[in-house]
């Protein structure tokens, strides 16, 4: 929760080599598990710089050494591409800035592992496209973002979190909490349950093909929302992936469905109005165009007819997430009041039923190139 986020002390501060003096640190961003600040710097020349600087949620991210190493690795491989393509690697990858003492992250006496990147400046984050033009940008960021990592060396990621888009898993941990009702709340909820229960075997669709081989495994980013995207403010153009907590071998579905469930709507991931929430079919053919357009001879035909899927499967999921941290005590989501993760979870199953009202059109937008 807001009130849960520890604040960067002295000794955090001092452990980064921020070239200049810290002129304070705040709050920064809505991402929904680390804790972000940017950190403000006046440099002996004058200039103002800044830093984020993120307090790593440990509780998720078990392992952070290795999850270092894992963002080390990618952005590397990253700032080489972007460099021998003429791009220029200081914003369009992020770079770990590292401890005074050479470390990817610093622990401090709580046990709280920080790290730093340098603050891309000029860009924005957005929580919502303004512009169909915006979300087709988004869809060709990160359908170069597949490209590009296609020749990474997928052995060498470490799995931050294990199963993180099995949707069959997710499903069995809903059904245990459900199960285990720790707080009584399932009889809230009856409706969202069904609505669960009622697509268990759409749960598997995905999964069964990537398990016979129909799909393939590639190097993901896995948590593709538009505001893990940096967008240049002068061109709009994509320019920075960010937030790399969860590269890890996946479906290429899985990334396009991601920001399809959160970018092609008409509301935010916790509007509590439903009548407000609608899956947008422009928005969504904008998507499919930019990311087919830069992801396009990559993919496989398999891959291609699954797209509409990847979208479904990736907003039911989430949906499933919402509601299986609601039944538990909301112990993963930050929440900022209360009953937001169940508002959550009813936008997520309303795009679902409305995805599966348009599911026809969802196909012809593909197969027609986004068109
Ligand atoms: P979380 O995992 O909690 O979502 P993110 O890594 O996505 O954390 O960071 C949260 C927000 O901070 C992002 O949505 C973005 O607005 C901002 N942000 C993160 N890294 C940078 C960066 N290097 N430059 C500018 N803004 C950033
Ligand atoms: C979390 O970290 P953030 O806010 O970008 C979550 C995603 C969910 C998303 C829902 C590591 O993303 O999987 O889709 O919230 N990240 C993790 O908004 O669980
Ligand atoms: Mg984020």
């Amino acid at each position: 929760m807001a009130s849960n986020i520890l604040r960067p002390t002295e000794d955090v501060l001092a452990a980064f080599d921020f070239g200049g003096e810290v002129a304070g640190a705040l709050r920064y961003g809505e991402g929904h598990i680390n804790d972000t600040f940017a950190v403000y710097v006046q440099r002996p020349d004058g200039e103002a710089r800044r830093f984020i600087l993120q307090r790593i949620n440990t509780g998720v991210f078990t392992d952070p050494e290795r999850l270092m190493e894992n963002i080390r690795g990618v952005t590397d491989f990253l700032r080489n591409k972007i460099a021998a393509a003429g791009g220029d690697p200081e914003r369009e990858t992020l770079t770990v800035v590292p401890t005074r003492g050479g470390r990817l992250f610093y622990t401090d006496a709580a046990g709280g592992a920080w790290r730093c990147y340098p603050f891309i400046e000029g860009g924005v984050c957005l929580q919502k496209a303004e512009t169909p033009g915006q979300f087709a940008a988004a869809g060709r960021s990160f359908g170069r973002f597949l490209r590009l990592l296609e020749d990474y060396p997928a052995d060498t990621l470490y799995e931050t979190i294990e199963k993180f888009h099995d949707t069959r898993d997710r499903l069995a941990k809903f059904r245990a909490a459900l199960e285990a009702d720790v707080l009584g709340r399932a009889k809230e909820v009856p409706e969202e349950i069904r609505f669960v229960l009622d697509r268990a075997a759409d749960c598997a669709v995905l999964m069964d093909q990537l398990e016979t081989g129909r799909l393939p495994l590639r190097v993901t980013h896995n948590d593709t929302k538009l505001n893990n995207i940096i967008l240049d403010k002068q061109t709009g153009e994509g320019l920075c992936v960010i937030d790399l907590d969860t590269i890890m071998p996946g479906l290429a579905l899985n990334d396009y469905g991601d920001s399809i469930r959160f970018g092609a709507t008409t509301a935010a991931e916790d509007e509590p109005d439903l009548s407000k929430v609608h899956f947008d079919l422009p928005l969504y053919a904008a998507y499919t165009r930019g990311y087919l357009e830069a992801a396009g001879e990559a993919l496989t035909a398999a891959e291609k007819e699954n797209l509409p899927w990847g979208a479904k499967l990736m907003t039911l999921e989430c949906g499933i997430r919402f509601l299986t941290d609601y039944l538990q005590g909301d112990t993963y989501f930050k929440i900022h009041r209360p009953g937001q993760n169940l508002d959550r979870c009813r936008t997520q199953f309303k795009l679902v039923a409305d995805m599966e009202r348009e599911w026809e059109a969802m196909h012809e937008v593909v197969r027609a190139g986004g068109r």
